[in-house]
């Protein structure tokens, strides 16, 4: 691919999640995707509350949270609606497709009554995407952690399926991807180089400069920060600032 950014306006997207984080980022100068993995109901409403209005999603880890109940499912959607942003569940389902549609569509969460999004592994192949529809696929093609499988014949592959699956509009990726396709970059940290479980963070300025970057996927450094809200308003405007700089 060219080195040169396609800005968030001119992308050539066609699915209809994939337009709306575009319009949302666009109507928020933001790029910032939160990573809310706290494991209680009270934390994760609070922390949707408090940065709400500065995030294009809010990204879960479900099975992680405690009291999970359709109570909070309501909740949250009730704010993601008032701060507009959307909700993507990290699943990472990695199975065949009717496994796969089971664990979306059946179980305690339900997912395709009401998340926006969804990450999942093209490990088991093209056809095991074809059952998250209508809901936005996210491909996990690249992993951000030491030693992850994730090599260049890998993601190569993975990329092949996600483009070719009409369900797919973005992937999770450390490295430039083609422009079709939205990238999603975890592992973003301002003060930490990694954690001691094989984490690598990178700062925002080097994944909007360097992987030419969509959005950036940040955790412990907003829900970990002593003031969230405050960290979260920080990381706005660093990715923001970063992504515009690498427009020139
Ligand atoms: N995540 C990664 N790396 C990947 C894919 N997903 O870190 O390659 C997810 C983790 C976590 C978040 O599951 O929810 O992104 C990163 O959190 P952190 O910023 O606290 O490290």
């Amino acid at each position: 691919p060219s080195r040169k950014r396609t800005p968030l306006q001119d992308k050539e997207v066609q699915h209809p999640v994939g337009k709306n984080m575009i319009d949302i980022a666009l109507r928020k100068k933001s790029n910032l995707i939160a990573s809310a993995d706290v494991v209680s109901s009270l934390e994760l409403i609070n922390l949707a509350k408090g940065i709400g209005d500065k995030i294009v999603a809010l990204k879960l880890h479900s099975d992680i949270i405690t009291d999970f109940s359709w109570d909070l499912v309501t909740e949250l959607r009730t704010i993601a609606r008032e701060k507009d942003f959307l909700l993507f569940e990290d699943r990472k389902f990695a199975d065949i497709g009717n496994t796969q549609e089971l664990q979306f569509k059946q179980g305690v969460y339900r997912f395709a009554d009401w998340v926006d999004m969804v990450t999942a592994h093209p490990i088991a192949g093209e056809k095991s995407f074809d059952v998250f529809e209508p809901t936005g696929v996210v491909a996990i093609v690249e992993m951000s952690s030491a030693g992850a499988l994730t090599d260049d014949y890998y993601v190569s592959k993975a990329l092949n399926i996600a483009q070719k699956s009409a369900d797919v509009f973005a992937v999770v990726a450390q490295r430039q991807v083609p422009d079709d396709l939205l990238l999603l970059t975890p592992g973003v940290n301002i003060d930490k180089k990694g954690d001691s479980k094989g984490q690598q963070y990178n700062t925002p300025k080097k994944v909007f400069s360097e992987y030419l970057t969509d959005f950036m996927i940040v955790g412990r450094g907003i829900y970990k920060a002593n003031d969230p809200v405050a960290a979260a308003e920080e990381y706005r405007q660093q990715g923001w600032k970063a992504y515009e700089d690498s427009l020139s």
